[in-house]
């Protein structure tokens, strides 16, 4: 007989966020897009209970210096998860794939090694019209990766407690 993993038990995350403490690390650099995501983590958070006074927001220079500030967050014990946000276009610099590059990589890192979660709502993108694309009311990469945040804090703890 055939399996049917649709009907086996499954896990995921809810998305309420009640009571979570998040970090949000955000790049200055291109920092017209960076406010504007910053905008949707914060509509991310209100809509599905996170309170204002449970979210410090920690500015760097730029996507380079994420890693290592959303690394130093994840370790003090104070955040349930971090958020990053930034915005690397390429037409502004020849070093594109290193910032981002080097980005994502430190990111992908540090939620490994910490075991929190860090959400990449770094925009990579081609032109600034594509980062202003997805830095709107409509589509927002900033309120994604809020509600990612919500939802991964809640599955990792349903997992370490399964
Ligand atoms: N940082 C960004 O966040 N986005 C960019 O597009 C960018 N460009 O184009 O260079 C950028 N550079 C700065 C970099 O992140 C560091 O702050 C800098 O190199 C100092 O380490």
């Amino acid at each position: 007989m055939s399996s049917n993993f649709r009907a086996a038990k499954a896990m995921q995350g809810e998305v309420s966020g009640e009571g979570m403490r998040f970090g949000v690390v955000c790049g200055r650099f291109n920092d017209l897009i960076t406010n504007r995501l910053l905008d949707g983590v914060s509509n991310g958070f209100g809509v599905h209970g996170v309170k204002e006074a449970d979210v410090t927001v920690v500015w760097v220079p730029g996507a380079f210096e994420i890693p290592i500030t959303a690394k130093t967050m994840a370790d003090t014990g104070n955040y349930d998860a971090v958020v990053t946000l930034g915005a690397v276009i390429r037409g502004d610099t020849p070093h594109f794939d290193y910032v981002a590059g080097e980005c994502a990589r430190g990111i992908q890192d540090a939620q490994l090694s910490t075991g929190i979660p860090i959400v990449f709502g770094v925009l990579t993108t081609e032109s600034l019209d594509q980062a202003l694309e997805r830095s709107n009311e409509k589509d927002n990469k900033g309120e994604e990766s809020a509600r990612t945040a919500i939802e991964m804090v809640d599955l990792l703890r349903k997992l370490r407690t399964s």
